[in-house]
């Protein structure tokens, strides 16, 4: 049992100086009163419900102009050419880095929308599993809490060509993924959940669909999908399926609050209150859709209809969950004109109802129970730097708005795994050992 010193916690019933009782089994057994105040303020972890892992070592290297059309489409084509260079010893390095800067960060769950299955050329690794596995291990290294959602990636477009060369690597036909799906399934613990995703309505034809959500029927895990991030897939959706992307999923599946739908950027009234009328949780990843230029998601319209959402950082131009929330916030100002857009009635701060979202949503995303300071909860927090400059003589009140606004200097100075501290004084526990590695293995992968 682990004993905390004092913490000004976030529990259910508000910031409260608590001294945590954690369980061997990383769960806090229970709450007891501090006996002395104190400015290290805990909040749950965050959630990031959307990674690529592999992009991360791509980040800043698709930014020079090559075209004057350059767009989501062009960026892909680099995409693709650079995630034919991983195999499994590559992308577990480049994966640990990743996640122990999302512990740093303050993200204490990944929900890893995995779809590198096989090597370049197409051909499944003796074990099929292979790349998986390097992200489990990766995760379990750097000590983060991992959702994995491998990828059912079937075609190439809405017309159902085809995979091309370079996608061959990420495609299954239906029986050969439920294999894996069920192999994967068989290593799931406690910091491991396995969900299931859709790469989109454009790499999985409508009529794998019916046998698809038979197999799913029944079963609890989270399901994910890529839904309308480029106005082209809206397009190509409507010509071929009669529908818009969230429309025809709605309309084809039971989209309940096992799904998430990632990037559900374009959106017209009836899908908003579609959507929240489903209970499904959007993923939103302001700073990849910033980046490759997806367009605004409407997150007043969508929080009036009673939406629910969580954040992701995709292709980890950031890992921030600062960040994303800030922008998330700031598209709004910028088109509206107005200011404290994602606040809600009852909750007057913009940050706290951001983070509020972030972790209910990312905590539904995940296929976790819960998202809060409690008992029964894993002691997944943060503790924020009580010594930083942007937090000095905070309050209850507005410790959280600094948290999301207030500079650029990080301000999570420990970061908890069920009650254990894989970062310290702002820095991951292996951090140097790990950013050598990589290092080393990103060297090999830009001379390859
Ligand atoms: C992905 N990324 O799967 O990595 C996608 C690009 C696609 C984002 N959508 C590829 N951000 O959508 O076909
Ligand atoms: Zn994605």
């Amino acid at each position: 049992m682990i004993d905390s010193a004092p913490l000004r916690c976030l529990t259910p019933s508000g910031w409260t100086p608590t001294q945590l009782r954690v369980g061997t089994d990383g769960r806090i057994q229970r709450i007891d009163p501090a006996r002395a105040e104190t400015a290290r303020f805990a909040l749950p972890g965050i959630p990031n419900t959307h990674s690529h892992a592999f992009q991360r070592a791509m980040a800043g290297l698709a930014e020079r102009q090559e075209n004057p059309e350059d767009s989501f489409w062009t960026w892909r084509e680099l995409m693709y050419r650079f995630a034919g260079r991983l195999d499994p010893d590559s992308l577990r390095d480049v994966a640990t880095q990743l996640y122990a800067e999302m512990l740093e960060a303050g993200y204490t769950h990944v929900c890893e929308f995995h779809y590198l299955h096989h090597a370049p050329d197409g051909a499944p690794y003796a074990d099929r599993a292979a790349m998986s596995r390097a992200l489990i291990e990766a995760a379990a290294h750097a000590g983060i809490r991992m959702t994995l959602l491998p990828v059912l990636y079937m075609t190439g477009g809405f017309d159902e060509r085809p995979l091309e060369p370079r996608q061959r690597r990420f495609g299954h036909a239906l029986d050969d993924y439920l294999t894996l799906l069920a192999q994967l399934r068989r290593m799931e613990n406690d910091r491991l959940r396995v969900g299931v995703a859709l790469h989109s309505l454009r790499a999985v034809p409508a009529g794998a669909m019916p046998a698809l959500l038979e197999a799913l029927a029944g079963h609890d895990f989270p399901i994910h999908i890529h839904i309308a991030e480029q106005l082209a897939e809206v397009e190509q959706c409507l010509a071929t399926r009669g529908a818009r992307p969230v429309r025809w999923l709605l309309d084809h599946a039971p989209v309940d609050a096992r799904w998430t739908l990632v990037h559900a950027t374009h959106l017209d009234a009836g899908e908003i209150s579609g959507i929240a009328a489903s209970g499904a949780c959007v993923s939103i990843c302001p700073t990849t859709e910033g980046n490759l230029g997806d367009g605004l998601f409407p997150l007043r319209a969508f929080l009036d209809a009673g939406g629910r959402f969580s954040i992701g950082s995709d292709s980890h131009v950031s890992v921030s969950p600062v960040e994303e929330l800030r922008w998330l916030e700031y598209g709004q100002r910028l088109i509206s004109h107005r200011r404290n857009l994602a606040s809600e009635p009852g909750t007057p701060g913009t940050g706290e109802a951001l983070l509020r979202h972030a972790w209910t949503g990312g905590a539904q995303g995940a296929g976790l129970p819960l998202g809060c300071l409690q008992e029964g909860a894993f002691a997944d927090l943060i503790v924020l730097d009580p010594d930083a400059p942007a937090l000095a003589g905070a309050r209850d009140g507005d410790v959280l708005e600094r948290f999301v606004f207030a500079g650029n200097r990080p301000l999570v100075a420990e970061t908890w795994i069920g009650g254990q501290r894989v970062v310290a004084e702002g820095r991951h526990r292996e951090r140097e050992t790990i950013a050598r590695r990589y290092a080393r293995t990103l060297r090999c992968l830009l001379a390859g």
